[in-house]
């Protein structure tokens, strides 16, 4: 290897690819394996992290874990794999994804074909070459005929305007990117902002470590239990056992997940059938009660009314201080319309002594200080300051790339006014760049391993059949990229998600077009579609 290569995970000093891969996480990892498979295609992964894990490489906050349960979030191409991995908790922590996605880079030998500690800086589409020039923040330059970005939709961090960050003398630390070594808390005052998904994990076990622990919310959420435990061998057993029939009926449901008993209407049963349903679900955890429980909760008000109040009784029942309750109690926008986080003993932490709950609502941050964080009138003092303050999702991670098309013309000018995709897959004007996870695909609503071995497995089928045919570019027509993006915000309009300021709408960004950014269809409609185009002679798309 050469030099010049910096950080190496084995591949070659080559400079020109059939391929380039962006990213060595679960949907990265994949499409290597995949297009190496192609005989004679030559392929490159960049990553700027030192090794394989994406998000599970720079998310290493105490509490990090999926909330898919393990077996489900795995993946499903090769029952080998599949056999051989054993699960030690039902919902997998952070550490243990981490091992999984090291294992199978192991197990294909992946690395070989990675460069690490390249960030990609720019993308060009050369028209002439028909090749995109990629360059990386380091200054090298690597050429393909495909790009395939496996860059993830929660990967670009939001780094919130904080007036004064810079001054505070005490730690910042992000969830996003959370020190390798870990933190110790203990005996220090901690302030956290933010209470998605990451400030919920995160908080009960950062509570039990601080001396005082100030959480600074601005939107109260609706979380519901995790269920986590150790993984029962037997249960493992089985899932192993019935692996094919399992994948069968996951691919079946909408969210790519094997809950399947969801009833149709939350309003066509009694009080009593209903409060029993939200129960059971409850009890279960996971993603049940929001997928399994009544079909209707994203779409009728009504129904989606119910199982709010029942999570919101929830919340009185477990936080002992009614006004603290009150104020963790959502009340701004429906349940499930922001992604709804799980939890693990999230609520009764504020029945603590040593944690505070500040309303962002009520005394809005104004700065931060040298020493801690002023919120309203007052200013509270700290030795360390989380910031779980989301990400620019779906968009934020393809646009930090600066790619250019036909033309030239920057990505961020062809989505100016909002995302623009056929299938959440393929770009008009930017020919020969594949999204895995891409915005307007059903991404955070799918399951992740189903849709980045779909897509890899669906481009490689394509690279194919243009090999075969002498074919070098390929793009979405306008007019499918229009009709993709009209069903895509149709299909949102349907449902209540809009009503929330969530990253799914590109509400968390200041600036960020308002739109759904997630094709809300479901899986096996979204999956069935691209089938018939491509069965259609790759209908929609141009091909020369
Ligand atoms: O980010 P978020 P996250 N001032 O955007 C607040 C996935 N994930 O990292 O709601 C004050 O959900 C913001 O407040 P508000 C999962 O898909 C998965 O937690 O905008 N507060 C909110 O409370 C998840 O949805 C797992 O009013 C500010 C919080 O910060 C996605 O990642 C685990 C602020 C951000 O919440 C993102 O989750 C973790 C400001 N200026 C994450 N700016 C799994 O288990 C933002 N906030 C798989």
């Amino acid at each position: 290897p050469s030099s010049t290569h910096g950080q190496n995970g084995g591949a070659t000093p080559q400079k020109d690819f059939d391929v380039i891969v962006v990213g060595a996480g679960f949907a990265g990892l994949y499409a290597v394996h995949k297009y190496r498979n192609i005989e004679g295609l030559a392929v490159l992964g960049l990553d700027a992290a030192t090794d394989v894990g994406g998000t599970w490489y720079w998310n290493r906050y105490p509490g990090a874990r999926c909330d898919v349960e393990s077996y489900n979030y795995s993946y499903s191409f090769d029952p080998e794999l599949v056999q051989d991995w054993n699960w030690s908790e039902r919902f997998a922590g952070q550490p243990e994804i981490l091992r999984y996605l090291n294992h199978v880079a192991d197990r294909y030998d992946l690395r070989r074909s990675y460069m690490f500690e390249k960030q990609v800086s720019s993308g060009t589409f050369d028209e002439e070459r028909n090749r995109w020039v990629i360059e990386t923040k380091d200054g090298d330059t690597y050429t393909a005929q495909f790009l395939h970005s496996g860059v993830g939709f929660l990967s670009a961090a939001k780094e919130p305007a904080f007036e004064g960050l810079q001054d505070f003398t005490g730690n910042v630390y992000r969830t996003s990117h959370w020190p390798h070594e870990g933190v110790d808390f203990a005996g220090r005052r901690v302030a956290v902002i933010g209470t998605g998904s990451s400030g919920i994990q995160l908080i009960p076990l950062v509570a039990q470590e601080a001396g005082a622990l100030t959480v600074f919310q601005r939107t109260p959420n609706y979380a519901t239990p995790l269920g986590n435990g150790v993984m029962d061998p037997e249960f493992q057993a089985q899932i192993k056992a019935n692996h094919a029939t399992l994948i069968e009926r996951s691919r079946r449901t909408y969210a790519g997940i094997p809950y399947d008993t969801a009833q149709p209407s939350a309003v066509a049963v009694s009080d009593e059938e209903r409060v029993a349903t939200f129960e059971e679900k409850w009890r279960q955890g996971g993603f049940r009660l929001c997928f399994d429980s009544f079909a209707d909760l994203a779409f009728n008000p009504e129904s989606n009314e119910l199982a709010a109040e029942f999570i919101r009784a929830k919340i009185r029942q477990r936080v002992t201080d009614p006004a603290v309750a009150d104020l963790l109690t959502p009340r701004d926008h429906p349940y499930a319309t922001k992604r709804p986080p799980l939890e693990t003993n999230y609520y009764e932490t504020y029945n603590r002594e040593n944690v505070e709950l500040i309303d962002l609502r009520a005394t809005p941050i104004v700065r931060i200080t040298e020493n801690g964080i002023q919120a309203g009138d007052v200013e509270y003092e700290f030795d360390d300051i989380i910031l779980a303050t989301g990400f620019d999702a779906l968009t934020g991670p393809l646009l930090r790339m600066n790619l250019r098309g036909r033309g030239g013309l920057p990505l961020a000018e062809h989505w100016e006014q909002g995302a623009r995709t056929y299938f959440g897959r393929m770009i008009n004007q930017f020919p020969n760049l594949v999204m895995a996870l891409g915005p307007q695909s059903p991404s955070a609503l799918y399951s992740i391993p189903f849709a980045v071995q779909d897509t890899a497995d669906w481009t490689a089928d394509l690279i194919r059949h243009m090999r075969e045919n002498g074919l070098e570019t390929v793009e979405p027509t306008a007019e499918a990229e229009d009709g993709w993006d009209r069903q895509t915000r149709e299909i949102a309009s349907y449902t209540l998600l809009p009503q929330a300021n969530s990253w799914y709408m590109g509400a968390n960004i200041p600036g960020k077009p308002r739109a759904c950014l997630v094709y809300l269809g479901g899986g096996p409609a979204y999956n069935e579609l691209i089938d018939k185009a491509t069965a259609n002679g790759y209908e929609g798309f141009e091909l020369r």
